[in-house]
């Protein structure tokens, strides 16, 4: 059975594959159906690898993951994706505790989940997505806004969720609704805070848009929530007591990791 895997690390690349990770450390990689996306994915990664994989080359982290230490969780992956919600739903966000490497600690989690629930839809599909604000952990921010990487936003740049630039923060309590349509988009993206460090707390989630005439369809005998993968750094400290440059603590696939022997905890 042949799987088609959507890979979404927390780091800004959307759309590579295992099989291409090493190339995808050079350049970006789009999957054969995103070959629409070239353009946003290369804009994208000269943002973010810079920022999030310095610490980590990606084929060192599927080396890992051939290890013993990930072995354990591998038969996990495919299991653990709940199903898609969306194009239209709502979207809690809020304080909770979450123990994905072995250390619990307070996050800020949209579903109340790390990752945040995969968010589906159709090309040409409108997505309603209100996102209410039920953060009071004051450790944390308590104000929030959602950001959908990738996606192009024409005429609608007022959702796009970046805090001070095309909006306010969403206060503790409030809600606002992020109303688009995605054009000619389809492939696998992801969302996350864009509200200062807050993104480093926890608020990040998977975005997948389906083609409905994927040339490339009959490739895959399967291609659901099931086949989409997650990777991020995480932290033990809140971002806003950490250092200014944090090295993660842990690696999450699919949100479980195994804090190393040698880490702080
Ligand atoms: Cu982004």
């Amino acid at each position: 059975m042949r799987l088609k895997r959507r890979l979404t690390p927390c780091s800004c690349i959307a759309q590579i594959q295992p099989d291409d990770i090493d190339r995808c450390c050079e350049l970006a990689v789009p999957t054969s159906k995103d070959v629409r996306q070239e353009s946003s994915a290369a804009t994208t990664l000269k943002f973010a690898r810079p920022a999030h994989l310095g610490h980590i080359k990606l084929s060192q982290l599927f080396t890992m993951l051939q290890s013993r230490i990930f072995i354990p969780f591998v038969p996990l992956l495919f299991v653990l994706s709940a199903a898609g919600i969306g194009p239209v739903t709502n979207l809690s966000i809020v304080d909770t505790a979450v123990t994905p490497d072995g250390y619990t600690r307070q996050a800020v989690l949209p579903g109340g989940t790390f990752p945040g629930p995969l968010i589906t839809g159709q090309m040409e599909d409108n997505f309603q997505i209100n996102v209410t604000d039920e953060l009071t952990n004051a450790t944390m921010l308590t104000g929030t806004t959602v950001h959908w990487h990738g996606i192009f936003q024409h005429g609608t740049a007022w959702a796009d969720g970046t805090a001070f630039v095309t909006q306010c923060p969403i206060t503790s309590g409030n809600s606002f609704l992020y109303n688009f349509t995605v054009p000619g988009q389809a492939g696998t993206f992801w969302y996350h805070s864009h509200y200062m460090t807050q993104y480093c707390d926890g608020l990040r989630g998977p975005l997948v848009i389906y083609d409905p005439n994927d040339p490339y369809a009959d490739l895959y005998d399967v291609d659901d929530e099931n086949t989409v993968i997650t990777i991020a750094d995480w932290l033990h400290t809140a971002a806003r007591l950490g250092p200014e440059f944090p090295t993660p603590d842990s690696t999450l696939i699919n949100g479980l990791g195994r804090v190393n022997d040698t880490a702080s905890v």
